[in-house]
Order: C-alpha cells, then sequence, then structure tokens
C-alpha cells in the first residue's frame, strides 16, 4: 500500500475514496454515495424531493456509472482504493470525463449557499467541512482564505469548482484546492 500512495496526486484520491467510502468496508459502493447523500440532507434539513437533494443524487449517479464503466476492474459492483486511484489518474488525462467531478462540485456548491447569495461564506464553508467531512475549523478557515482568490471574502461558484479541479489535477499538495478535504 506505501507504494501506491507516495505520490502527492494518490494521496489526494486516497483522502476522497475514504472520505466516499462511507460506511467504511474498503469499498466504494452505490450504497455509500446513497449514505452520503443522506447526510447531506440531514444535516441541512433538505427533503429528499428537494431540488438540491436531486441534484447531487444525480452527480453521484452520474460518478458511479462512471466508476462502474471505467474504474471497476474485476466486475464485482464495487471500488476498491486500488482501482478507484488507477481510475481517476485516467480521468484527469481525459477531459472529457470531467462531467461528474464538476456536477457535483456545483451541486454541494448549491447545498452550502444555505443563503442563497451566489457566494460560500466562511461560516458555510466551515458548516460543510466540519459537521459532514469532519475537519477542524481551523484547517476549514485555512483552506478558506486559500481557495478565495479573489480575496472578496466569499467563495464563488468558479472558485469553488476550480479548486475542486485543482484537487483531482495539480501534483501538489500545497495548492489551496489540494486541501479541499482538510490540509496535508
Ligand atoms: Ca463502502
Ligand atoms: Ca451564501
Ligand atoms: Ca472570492
Amino acid at each position: 500500500m506505501a507504494t501506491a500512495t507516495a505520490d502527492p496526486l494518490a494521496r489526494k484520491y486516497q483522502r476522497v475514496f475514504q472520505h466516499l467510502d462511507a460506511d467504511g468496508n474498503g469499498y466504494i459502493e452505490q450504497s455509500d454515495f446513497a449514505s452520503f447523500v443522506d447526510r447531506l440532507a440531514k444535516e441541512y434539513k433538505l427533503p429528499k424531493k428537494d431540488q438540491k437533494v436531486r441534484a447531487i443524487t444525480a452527480a453521484f449517479d452520474m460518478l458511479w456509472n462512471e466508476l462502474v464503466r471505467h474504474a471497476d476492474t474485476n466486475h464485482d459492483n464495487r471500488i476498491s482504493e486500488e482501482e478507484y486511484i488507477a481510475s481517476v489518474r485516467l480521468t484527469v488525462d481525459d477531459t472529457t470525463r470531467f462531467n461528474a467531478t464538476d456536477a457535483l462540485a456545483n451541486a454541494l456548491f448549491d447545498i452550502m449557499d444555505v443563503n442563497g447569495d451566489g457566494q460560500i461564506s466562511k461560516d458555510e464553508f466551515i458548516r460543510l467541512q466540519q459537521n459532514v467531512w469532519g475537519i477542524s475549523a481551523p484547517d476549514a478557515i485555512d483552506t478558506f482564505i486559500a481557495l478565495d482568490t479573489d480575496g472578496d471574502g466569499g467563495l464563488s461558484r468558479q472558485e469553488c469548482v476550480k479548486g475542486c479541479r485543482q484537487y483531482f489535477n495539480s501534483n501538489s499538495l500545497d495548492e489551496p484546492g489540494s486541501w479541499f478535504f482538510g490540509r496535508f
């Protein structure tokens, strides 16, 4: 396992994997995505039929279909960490396959933007980081400041989506986007 996690991209993908594997059994399954959506809906007190919940469910469905098609190399209908990391590397090389990631970033943005002003405030950002991903408030604040590249005190949709792409693309652990799931 040590060799698989040696480089920055693999370390970042491993961290996403651990967040996506909601039940922590070492595999991403479709039920993990369902429970992640449940957790979001509960935190933000959104009913299942809410447009925002439907949007993120659709984005996860898109991601799941992509993973089954491209990542599940042994066809057991679940994605191991090795399968996940290998597959994301290929996705990054093929920009036509960035749709699910962008859809997720956008859907998450809409859920985070509780007051609907089109910006993620520091408090809105900390809420997701702390209550959904279990990241400490000081770490979340560092990430927020770094992601706010124009320094206007809020995260625009563009800043969020760009940060998210950076997470999957950048070979550096020091880029703001690389701290999306906590600092390294
Ligand atoms: Ca799992
Ligand atoms: Ca807002
Ligand atoms: Ca900003």
